[in-house]
């Protein structure tokens, strides 16, 4: 058992709060870090302490390796949380941690280096007998040496980056004739992106959902996995919603899923929380698509729906503890649903916006939940990613987390920065989502509906506030005693008020 008091959160905004919460309910102390950018983050202000790390470009603060350990060191931390994105899939640091005596809230290093190789990932969960996409389980090593692969597999074919994920140098391959060029595309970008250029080659598996199980492992070789995660609804690799459970998914499925998942972790010693994803094609069929060595984004979704704390499980197993969910009794209850609330106008091609949050109002009441970073007077930069919060709600079933998020969606106000929140609002009215008639191609058919004219329901309140405002100020300049008397008592006739007011009272909900 390893003796850890004080932890290092080696991130930023609302997940870096997310993982101080779970040190302080584990009793733990925590220990914040932040770039020049972050200095008046709440994830600052919440930690036990706080150590600047340098100028806000990620590259100098928060992927500096030698910095954060030294930092860890210095403060007597015992361990290193790595959060999401930044380090988190870095074997390197982890492997830095490990080196200076400290704990790595993750996976080993090994684990990380087996799943980033996309190659040797396919290999290993081959071996341990879980299926993966038909296509090659070594690199290709140029478009001579794909053409009879790809003719075996049919096409159309995908050629991937043996070091990628999230869709970076990723080409399609309609037919033959395309393939040389494909082939010098996916490679010259996977280059660019990773630094090496392997390629392989997959068949097109055509519109699949993206199912991923969330797994726990712990250092006495026990791993459970706590159901799905419905991710189909993405934009260019970025996920905008989850849920939890899957429509798609019945228990007997779950059951496979899981046991895959449980598979694939034993396959690589993995320990702590981690996600396999996979495609689940239409005929009901479904494939590993990678593994995500790292806590999620959008573990929200099934911490309501399984009653779990992950990331207090994932400080208990990184100390040694035995984890303390059993597979006979996790059961799913109810459903959940996340919003990411972007940073992001959606009806300017979801263009990154910056800025000062000028007013924040955030939802509440029975089953919402706000995982958030940012507060009012904080800025928005596009040196880190642009995600505001996770609006996160839970009910007894899909239909009333659905009313819900839709309820709580109208609840929240941002002022001053352009956001998410109305594009998330349209797609709980749109019937396809409702029906969960759900695949990855589903934003791109479901884009121009979402995006149409209309009354922009974010919009509403805030201009209301506006106009409530200045028909205020109207009336009491015109009964400051003094001042000519006569429309003092004329009521407000603004649009926008009248628009508040029919939203207010019922009418179109
Ligand atoms: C696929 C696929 C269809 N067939 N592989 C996209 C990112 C990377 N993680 C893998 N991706 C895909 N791989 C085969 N053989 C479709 C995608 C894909 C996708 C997957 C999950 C969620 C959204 C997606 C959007 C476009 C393409």
């Amino acid at each position: 058992m390893t003796t850890i008091k004080r932890v290092l959160v080696a991130n930023r905004g609302e997940i870096a709060l997310r993982i101080i919460r779970a040190c302080h309910e584990e009793g733990l102390e925590a220990v914040a870090v932040y770039s020049e950018a972050d200095r008046l983050s709440p994830h600052v202000r919440a930690a036990n302490l706080a150590i600047p790390i340098g100028p806000a470009p990620a590259a100098q603060s928060y992927l500096d390796i030698a910095k954060l350990v030294d930092v860890a060191r210095r403060t007597a931390c015992q361990a290193v949380h790595p959060g999401y994105g930044f380090l988190s899939e870095r074997a390197p640091f982890a492997e830095a941690v490990a080196g200076a005596g400290l704990v790595f809230v993750g996976p080993p290093a090994s684990a990380i280096r087996a799943m980033g190789d996309k190659t040797e990932a396919r290999r290993r969960m081959q071996a341990a007998g879980v299926p993966i996409v038909p296509g090659t389980t070594r690199p290709v090593a140029d478009h001579v040496q794909a053409r009879p692969e790809a003719a075996r597999l049919g096409y159309p074919v995908l050629l991937k980056a043996v070091a990628g994920g999230g869709g970076k140098g990723m080409r399609l391959v309609r037919e033959e004739a395309e393939l040389e060029s494909a082939f010098e595309a996916a490679a010259s970008e996977a280059k660019k992106a990773f630094g090496a250029g392997d390629v392989y080659l997959e068949k097109l598996l055509e519109r699949p959902r993206h199912i991923e199980i969330q797994i726990l492992a712990d250092q006495f070789g026990r791993v459970v996995g706590l159901g799905e995660r419905e991710c189909s609804i993405q934009r260019r690799h970025q996920k905008l919603i989850e849920e939890s459970p899957s429509l798609a998914v019945t228990p007997a499925l779950r059951r496979r899923m899981s046991e895959a998942a449980v598979a694939a972790a034993g396959a690589v010693g993995y320990l702590g929380a981690g996600t396999i994803e996979f495609l689940l094609a239409p005929s009901g069929e479904f494939y590993f698509l990678e593994m995500n060595t790292r806590l999620q984004v959008e573990h929200p979704v099934t911490e309501l729906v399984y009653g779990v704390d992950l990331v207090r499980e994932q400080l208990r197993v990184a100390m040694g503890h035995p984890l303390r969910v059993h597979a006979g009794t996790l059961q799913p209850r109810g459903h959940a649903i996340e919003c990411r609330i972007t940073a992001e106008d959606p009806f300017n091609g979801f263009l990154p916006a910056t800025g000062i949050l000028r007013y924040l109002r955030v939802p509440g009441g029975p089953g919402v939940r706000w995982d958030g970073g940012i507060e009012a007077g904080n800025e928005i930069t596009l040196y880190y990613d642009p995600l505001i919060a996770k609006l996160i709600v839970w009910g007894e079933t899909r239909q009333v987390a659905l009313e819900r998020m839709r309820r709580s969606l109208r609840e929240l106000v941002i002022v001053g920065i352009p956001s998410s929140q109305a594009f998330h609002l349209r797609v709980m009215d749109d019937p396809e989502f409702q029906r969960g008639d759900l695949d990855i191609t589903y934003l791109e058919r479901a884009g121009d509906r979402l995006l149409a004219d209309g009354v922009r329901p974010d919009l509403i309140r805030p201009l209301a506030v506006v106009a409530a405002l200045l028909a205020e100020e109207r009336r009491a300049t015109a009964s400051t005693p003094g001042t000519a008397a006569g429309d003092g008592a004329r009521p407000p006739t603004s649009g926008w008020l009248a628009a508040a007011r029919r939203e207010a009272v019922g009418g179109s909900p």
